[in-house]
């Protein structure tokens, strides 16, 4: 059987990460091909901040490659295989950071660390550990994953840092320079959704816990996180497409000291309405069809229920 090292630096690979890719996703792919090679699968999508990752870091993905052309498929920042736009009939390598729901079976070599607050994080640790050399442009998008994932470092512990500071020390950058790439400067349309979706809000409170709850038609994440930042420690954003329901929760680490989930949470809701969800303890969505109020509800219900 390969090693893991075999398959970095195998011939012909193709780089897959999770469907409407993010920072830390697109920072993780960029690093493997740009130390071992590879093309990357834009197939699935990229979102808003990482989108400029694709100019400032020059990345040519490829879209709808057939898998047949590849000897070695590799998967970044997926939890499951549902997250990937395509599942290839062989997986050679998965890396992720999410909660591990055993789906990944599938996969010759699994390098899960749940432990882990970004996936760029691993991977950091991973060429550290092989003793292969860290560029500057590679250590600055491992930086960008793990200051996105960490939600602007308002989490993480020394192993987190001491990566952190290192990575810094060999892009030659500081904090300025990473929340400057952050500032997708709210623009008017982020402004404006998230102006409509707090008219909308609602909220409970459980002791001190609020759990607040809104939909909006775009923008569900920005709007999440603004409404985590006004004092909610559980949030819920709604929105339909084309039939189609998404869930996007945020957690206060409040609730997160006592417990709670939110990646488990979602996808322990799977199992009671048709759906599927899932993603980390502070950060994760959900997808399903009906009516979106009432999937709130059911959300705002089950938390109730679970801080209680
Ligand atoms: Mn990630």
């Amino acid at each position: 059987m390969k090693s893991i090292i075999d398959v970095l630096e195998g011939k012909n690979k193709l780089i897959m990460m999770h469907r409407s890719a993010d920072p830390d996703a697109l920072g993780s792919a960029y690093v493997i091909s740009r130390i071992f090679g590879g093309d990357i699968d834009i197939t699935g999508g990229i979102n808003r901040t990482a989108r400029k990752m694709l100019e400032m870091f020059d990345i040519k993905g490829v879209e709808n490659p057939d898998f047949r052309n590849y000897d070695e498929i590799i998967v970044l920042d997926a939890a499951s295989p549902h997250q990937i736009h395509a599942i290839p009939p062989e997986i050679s390598l998965v890396i992720d950071h999410h909660l591990d729901a055993g789906e990944w079976e599938i996969a010759e070599h699994r390098l899960i660390d749940e432990r882990a607050i970004s996936c760029t994080q691993i991977i950091g640790k991973l060429l550290k550990r092989l003793e292969i050399e860290v560029d500057e442009r590679s250590a600055l998008a491992v930086l960008i994953g793990m200051y996105t994932d960490s939600r602007g470092l308002s989490m993480g512990n020394p192993d987190f840092m001491r990566e952190f500071a290192d990575m810094m020390e060999i892009a030659r950058t500081n904090i300025g320079t990473l929340r400057d790439f952050l500032q997708t400067g709210n623009n008017n349309s982020v402004k404006t959704a998230i102006m409509k979706g707090l008219q909308r809000l609602k909220f409970r409170a459980q002791g001190e816990i609020i759990i607040a709850w809104t939909h909006v038609s775009m923008f569900e994440s920005a709007m999440a996180n603004a409404m985590v930042c006004a004092g909610a420690d559980i949030a819920f954003v709604g929105s339909e497409k084309n039939g189609e329901i998404r869930i996007i929760g945020r957690a206060s680490d409040r609730v997160l000291e006592k417990g709670f989930h939110l990646g488990r949470f979602f996808s322990s809701l799977g199992y009671e309405i048709d759906g599927e969800g899932g993603g980390h303890d502070g950060a994760a969505g959900f997808g399903t069809v009906g009516d979106v109020e009432n999937i709130l509800m059911i959300c705002v219900t089950r938390a109730m229920a679970e801080i209680k």
